[in-house]
C-alpha cells in the first residue's frame, strides 16, 4: 500500500517519486494540462470554489471540502488500494492473477480502450465550459465546477495509465486528448455524445444524469478488467461519479417539481410563458439525452466487445455476482435488431450480445430516474407522466442507425420522420426558450425561477452558503 503523497507536483498513491522518468514525463504533460484548462475549462471568472479534492482513498481522505482557487486544484492520481491476491474474473484467462503489467497481444486494445474513456473526460469539460454565465444559484454552480475538476482528474487517471504502461504510444495519445475538442470539425471528440453541445442547465442535467450514467456503467466494466492498474483507477473514479449522478438526478427532480407547483398553480399546461419548463419540453430534452447515450454502448451486437471479454480486458457489470461460468462460450441472448426491415430481437452469441448486456443493465438504471420524476408529478395531483422512448428512437449508432422510429418504437419513412421529429426533439423554439430562462443567479441563498432549491446543500452546509466566490 503506497502513501498518499500530497506534497508533490502531483498528488499520488502510485509512489511516483520512485519512478523518475514517469514523474518527469506527466510533470512536462501539466502544463499542456493546465493550458487546456485556461483555454478550453469553465469561462466564469471565479476567486474560489467550495470543492471536494481527493487526497486520499480510504476514510476522509477522498472527500476534502473547501474554499479552493479553481486552478489550484490539486488533480491526483489516485486508485483504490490493491489487492495482492486479485485474480481474473472472466474470460479465457479466468482464475489467472490478475496483470500488473499490460501483455504484449492485448496492448492495442487495451489502449483504444483507456483513450476512449480519457477522451470522454475532458470533453465535458469542454461541453460545460459556459454554463457558469447561466448558473441558477450558487449551489448549483459549485457542483458544476465540482464535476469539470473531477472529470479533469478522470483525465488525468487515463493519462497516467497511458504514460505509465504504454511507452512512447502512449505519450502521443495522452497529448491528442489534449488537442481534440468537442464538436471541432477538424478533430472532433471520438463518441458521439462528445461533440454535442451542452448550452443550457436542463441540457446539463440531462447530460449528468443520462451520459455520465454510460460513464457509471462504462467504468463498472472496466473496474473488472484483469489490467489491475485500469481496473483499480475505475473503481476510485466511481467513488467521484456517484455525486456526477446526484447533480443529474436532482437537477431534473427539482426542473420537474417546479414545473408541477407551477402548473398546479395556475391550473395549466401551457406554463412556458409563467417563467418554466413545459413538461413536453423536458420530454423532449430526455428523449435526445436518452438517445444518444444509448448509442454510447456501441452496436447491438459487436465482435471488438466479445474479444474485450474473452481476453479479459472488459467484463460484465457486477460480473462476479452473475451466475454462469463467466466465459459464456457457449451461451446466447436475445438483442434487439431490424429483421427484414423489421424492429424486432434475434437470438446471437452472447459474447458479441454483450453491448447490448450493459445497455439493458442502463436502461434499468435510467428507469428508475423517470419514476422518481413521475412519482413527482404523481404527489402534485398531476395526471402527465414522463417516459423512456424506445430503443430504436433517434439512433446513430448500432442496429437501428439506418432507420427512423417514433418514441414508440413505430418505424417511419424518412418523410414521416422529417415532419415529426418537431413532437419528440428540441427544436430551435424549444432551445431559444430554454436559453432565455437561463438568467443567471449569482447571489447568495436566491435561485432561478424555473427550478426548486435543492433540499440538501453540500457537505451539510446549508443552501445559502458561499459555495462560490465570484471575482
Ligand atoms: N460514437 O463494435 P462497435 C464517461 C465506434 S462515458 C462514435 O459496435 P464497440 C463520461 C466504435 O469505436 C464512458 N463512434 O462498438 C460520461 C467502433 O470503431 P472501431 C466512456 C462509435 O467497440 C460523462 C465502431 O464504431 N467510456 O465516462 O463494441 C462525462 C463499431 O462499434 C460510437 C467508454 O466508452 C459512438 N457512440 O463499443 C464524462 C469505455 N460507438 O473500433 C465521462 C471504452 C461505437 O471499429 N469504450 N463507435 O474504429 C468502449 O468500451 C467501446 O469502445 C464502446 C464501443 C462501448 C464505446
Amino acid at each position: 500500500m503506497t502513501i498518499p503523497d500530497y506534497a508533490e507536483k502531483i498528488p499520488n498513491n502510485v509512489g511516483l517519486r520512485e519512478d523518475r522518468r514517469l514523474q518527469r514525463a506527466l510533470e512536462s504533460w501539466q502544463p499542456n494540462f493546465l493550458s487546456w484548462w485556461e483555454s478550453m475549462g469553465p469561462t466564469l471568472p471565479t476567486q474560489d470554489v467550495y470543492l471536494r479534492t481527493a487526497i486520499d482513498v480510504r476514510g476522509e481522505g477522498w472527500a476534502q471540502f473547501g474554499h479552493v482557487p479553481m486552478i489550484d486544484y490539486r488533480w491526483g492520481i489516485f486508485l483504490a488500494d490493491k489487492n495482492p491476491d486479485r485474480r481474473i474474473a472472466f474470460g479465457q484467462h479466468k482464475g489467472d492473477p490478475a496483470w500488473q503489467q499490460v501483455p504484449g497481444e492485448y496492448r492495442a486494445e487495451l489502449q483504444r480502450l483507456i483513450v476512449i474513456q480519457g477522451d470522454t473526460e475532458p470533453a465535458s469539460v469542454e461541453q460545460q465550459r459556459n454554463l457558469g454565465a447561466t448558473a441558477p444559484s450558487l449551489y448549483d454552480l459549485r457542483n458544476l465546477f465540482q464535476v469539470n475538476v473531477e472529470e479533469g482528474r478522470h483525465l488525468w487517471a487515463m493519462v497516467y495509465l497511458l504514460h505509465a504502461y504504454f511507452g512512447r504510444e502512449g505519450r502521443e495519445e495522452a497529448e491528442e486528448l489534449l488537442h481534440r475538442n468537442s464538436g471541432s470539425a477538424d478533430s472532433p471528440r471520438i463518441l458521439g455524445a462528445f461533440n454535442e453541445e451542452t448550452p443550457d442547465w436542463l441540457s446539463f442535467f440531462m447530460f449528468t444524469y443520462f451520459t455520465d450514467r454510460d460513464g457509471k456503467y462504462q467504468l463498472g466494466t472496466l473496474k473488472e478488467s484483469a489490467f489491475d492498474p485500469l481496473s483499480r483507477t475505475c473503481e476510485f473514479m466511481l467513488k467521484e461519479e456517484a455525486h456526477h449522478m446526484m447533480v443529474g438526478t436532482t437537477g431534473v427532480d427539482r426542473v420537474v417539481e417546479r414545473t408541477a407547483e407551477v402548473m398546479v398553480e395556475n391550473d395549466s399546461d401551457d406554463v412556458a410563458a409563467l417563467g418554466v419548463i413545459p413538461l413536453p419540453v423536458i420530454q423532449k430534452y430526455l428523449n435526445f439525452h436518452y438517445s444518444v447515450s444509448l448509442d454510447l454502448f456501441g452496436g447491438e451486437t459487436s465482435t471488438n466487445v466479445a474479444n474485450y471479454y474473452t481476453a479479459g480486458l472488459k467484463g460484465r457489470w457486477l460480473e462476479e455476482r452473475r451466475k454462469d461460468d463467466h466465459q459464456l462460450r457457449d451461451d446466447s441472448i436475445m438483442v434487439d435488431a431490424l429483421v427484414d426491415g423489421d424492429i424486432t430481437q434475434t437470438e446471437v452469441a452472447a459474447l458479441t450480445g454483450l453491448n447490448t448486456d450493459l445497455r439493458r443493465e442502463y436502461i434499468a438504471d435510467c428507469s428508475g430516474g423517470v419514476n422518481r420524476w413521475n412519482r413527482i408529478l404523481e404527489d402534485a395531483g398531476l395526471p402527465q407522466r414522463l417516459y423512456l422512448p424506445h430503443q430504436a428512437f433517434n439512433r446513430k449508432v448500432g442496429a437501428f442507425a439506418g432507420i427512423e422510429a417514433s418514441p414508440t418504437g413505430q418505424k417511419l419513412s424518412t418523410a414521416e420522420w422529417e415532419t415529426r421529429k418537431g413532437e419528440w426533439l428540441p427544436t430551435d423554439t424549444d432551445k431559444t426558450f430554454v436559453r432565455s430562462l437561463m438568467q443567471p443567479v449569482h447571489e447568495r441563498g436566491k435561485i432561478a425561477a424555473w427550478v426548486a432549491p435543492p433540499r440538501n446543500g453540500i457537505n451539510s452546509q446549508p443552501f445559502d452558503y458561499d459555495y462560490v466566490h465570484l471575482v
